[in-house]
């Protein structure tokens, strides 16, 4: 039977918050968890994912667990290895002893982020390019990728971890017009990563149906993904704004753009 019950780390996050509004559309019934209180969800978890008898206690009864939480910038070593390592670690031990069969993983862009990025005529970055991390926070989530994988082959817990690229209301770089997940997208996405059959571990790009897109969706669209949405409607506000990235600048260069420079943006 499809997922019903979800888990939704994060919930107080910048995706977190989007996805509390429009997952419910797609027939969820939520359980949002963050480390602080949920705006406007008064019943939600307020837990640590350092609090390994909290997180068993969240994700028992639910059907799957869509997991949001972490650091999702960069930050210094020891606090992305407590957030995202040992945290994601917590979290899929309280699934395995609570039962929970299905997980959905923000992985994100910068887990490849120092992969060049596709110039006109260059075929589009496969969900199988090496990992190429742009910051620790980009190997924490090559880290999580390989740790759902091992949840899978050893304790059968399914993982969609999807790379998300950049999900806001709205693209606000040139860069982005590569790299939009809409809002709307992104649900849809998650639900088609929820209720596909017999994922193991698949590892899908998130973005729109962008049609300056860099990467290749397919491995999304086999989940059953039909995006909607093309950031191309913003593209000649921000061109003409900020004009094309200078040859040889990070987001001329790479996928991650500015996570790829000496000073990365930084949490919190
Ligand atoms: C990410 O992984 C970040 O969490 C998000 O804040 C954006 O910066 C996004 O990548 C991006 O690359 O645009």
């Amino acid at each position: 039977p499809a997922p019903r019950t979800l888990l939704l780390t994060g919930a107080a996050g910048g995706v977190g918050t989007l996805m509390r509004e429009l997952l419910p559309a797609h027939g969820y019934a939520l359980r949002p968890l963050d480390v602080v209180p949920v705006p406007g969800a008064p019943d939600a978890v307020v837990a640590d994912l350092a609090d390994r008898a909290a997180l068993r206690e969240a994700v028992r009864g639910v059907d799957a667990i869509v997991h949001l939480a972490g650091i999702s910038l960069e930050a210094d070593f020891d606090a992305i290895v407590t957030a995202n390592v040992t945290g994601l670690h917590h979290l899929y031990e309280a699934a395995r002893e609570e039962g929970v069969r299905r997980v959905v993983f923000a992985s994100s862009n910068h887990a490849v982020g120092f992969t060049p990025r596709p110039r006109a005529g260059e075929p589009p970055v496969p969900v199988t390019t090496p990992h190429r991390p742009d910051t620790f926070y980009g190997l924490s989530k090559c880290f999580g990728e390989d740790l759902a994988q091992l949840y899978w082959d050893r304790h059968g817990i399914e993982t969609v971890s999807v790379r998300i690229g950049s999900c806001f209301p709205e693209p606000t770089s040139v860069r982005m017009l590569s790299l939009w997940l809409s809002p709307a997208d992104c649900a849809r996405l998650l639900h088609a990563a929820l209720t596909a059959e017999s994922v193991g571990h698949t590892v899908v790009y998130g973005s729109s149906a962008n049609t300056r897109e860099w990467w290749d969706l397919s491995t999304a669209r086999a989940l059953g993904y039909d995006p909607r949405d093309d950031s191309e409607a913003f593209a000649e506000k921000l061109l003409a704004e900020q004009g094309v990235p200078a040859e040889g600048a990070p987001d001329d260069l790479y996928l991650g753009g500015g996570f790829t420079t000496p000073t990365p943006p930084r949490w919190p």
